[in-house]
């Protein structure tokens, strides 16, 4: 693994293919339970180009009331389905955290999709760090510090890809500009999916 600043922690091919093609089964039965659904921005409304649906004890929804989890979804108003065994996996190995995630979101982009940067600031945990999971089409992801103005870098995240967000990095702001077109063959079409990972309360 690749510290890239304190407490930004990245893992490139920490999924291998099979291990890739098992998780991405498991969020087809995720999302044929849940399905994938638009949020919306807090007072405006405006929809977010980012799809979400999620898996664990709690879902993170955005609408025009506000950010925050619950536990059922949005539009079935379902339980959220278990967390992929996979997925609890990678969070012992990866979040030296004592406690298991509370929170899996999954945000799926298709090329037109993009994510402004922002702090992940809506749990009330922040001595767990956030684990996210790649797969599918590659991100360029910008990463800065604590303050909106301070400068940012870019890494490319590829398709079996981790990176943890722990400590000093766990406020950072960060965000998605872009996918590169046809650089994985993982889904039928054309897309990425991303897992975060979450301690949201606390334990
Ligand atoms: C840095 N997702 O869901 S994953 C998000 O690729 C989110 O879908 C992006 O930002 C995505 O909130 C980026 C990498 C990531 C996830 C959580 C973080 C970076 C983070 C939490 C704190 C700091
Ligand atoms: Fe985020």
């Amino acid at each position: 693994c690749i510290t890239l600043s304190p407490g930004l922690v990245y893992y490139p091919d920490y999924l291998d293919r099979p291990a890739q093609e098992h998780l991405l089964q498991a969020l087809r039965e995720i999302t044929r339970i849940a399905p994938l659904f638009t949020p919306r921005m807090p007072r405006t409304g405006k929809p977010f180009s980012v799809r979400m649906t999620n898996c664990g004890r709690l879902g993170w929804v955005s609408d025009p009331e506000g950010y925050r989890y619950q536990p059922t979804h949005p539009e079935t108003g379902q339980p959220w389905p278990a967390m992929p065994d996979q997925a609890l996996e990678a969070w012992d190995e990866l979040s030296g955290y004592p406690h298991p995630p509370d929170a899996c979101l999954i945000n799926y982009y298709d090329l037109q999709a993009r994510m402004g940067m922002h702090q992940d600031k809506d749990e009330e945990e922040f001595d767990a760090p956030v684990v996210s999971l790649s797969l599918g089409d590659t991100a360029l992801f910008r990463y800065g510090g604590l303050e909106r103005k301070d400068p940012t870098r870019s890494i490319r995240l590829k398709s079996g890809d981790a990176i943890v967000f722990g400590g000093p990095a766990r406020l950072i702001h960060h965000g998605i500009d872009r996918l590169i077109p046809h650089s994985s063959d993982l889904l039928s079409h054309a897309g990425r999916l991303n897992l975060t990972l979450r301690k949201v309360e606390k334990p």
